[in-house]
């Protein structure tokens, strides 16, 4: 089989967000509604923040199987932006300051105590993917962010809102996030296109795509049960 263009290539990644990215999961769709109550809302930040503290782990598992320096290089900054600098307190400060802001506590997060058993199986299953995959698989999985920067600008509008007892100042995470996931989208774009040459490799890199949207909407699948379908309240 002859590989895709460059053109057809991106354009079968951006179909597999076209149609399986967590945008248009119910339970995402609720939450721009302004319709998650409280309880809800805290039990999103308080199981999204075992993804978002699992991120770095997952991108240093892609360095170490990456043997190219220049690839290397660029990525490291990845782990630098949710872990912080002295300059920067980093994207999980920042998502602590989020739990902070809707009554929960950082030990809530750090503790794990409220992470619900299939956003765990979900989370763990993207790390032991990287963990296990030819480094440029890891890279087309996190182009799910090249679908993030819509999304996260939609909830930011909503959380503004909707959820104002939510003090704004902590809802800095979704202000800085979009221009990073541009930059690293456009990153991880040019390396799948650059190192997924022939078709099969093409193949493999929309397959880790499909996943990683999977693994993010399994995310959500939990949450809408517990919280929503197994109360069935949802205001
Ligand atoms: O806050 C998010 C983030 O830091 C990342 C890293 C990236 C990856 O490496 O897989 N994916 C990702 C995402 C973040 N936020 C999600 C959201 O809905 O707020 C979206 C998610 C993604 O699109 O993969």
């Amino acid at each position: 089989m002859q590989p895709w263009s460059l053109q057809d290539f991106t354009d079968q990644l951006r179909q597999v967000g076209r149609l399986h990215y967590h945008d248009k999961h119910p339970f995402h769709r609720l939450m721009n509604e302004g319709k998650l109550n409280r309880e809800q809302i805290k039990l999103w930040v308080a199981n999204r923040f075992y993804y978002q503290k699992n991120i770095p782990i997952k991108d240093a598992l892609l360095l170490a199987r990456c043997p190219l320096r220049a690839v290397r290089r660029l990525w490291v900054q990845r782990i630098l932006d949710h872990d912080g600098t002295d300059q920067d307190p980093g994207g999980i400060e920042k998502w602590l300051r989020l739990s902070e802001a809707v009554d929960l506590s950082r030990d809530d997060l750090e503790s794990d105590r409220l992470l619900l058993p299939g956003v765990r199986f979900a989370v763990d299953a993207y790390v032991n993917f990287v963990a296990s995959k030819p480094w440029i698989e890891g890279v087309a999985s996190s182009l799910t962010e090249l679908f993030a920067p819509a999304l996260m600008t939609e909830r930011l509008a909503a959380f503004e809102k909707h959820y104002t007892w939510i003090d704004s100042a902590a809802l800095a995470y979704f202000r800085s996030r979009p221009p990073l996931a541009r930059r690293d989208s456009d990153h991880g774009l040019a390396l799948v296109l650059e190192h997924c040459c022939t078709y099969p490799e093409q193949e493999r890199a929309v397959a880790a795509l499909r996943l990683k949207c999977d693994i993010l909407c399994a995310q959500l699948d939990a949450m809408y049960y517990h919280c929503i379908a197994d109360t069935g309240t949802s205001t």
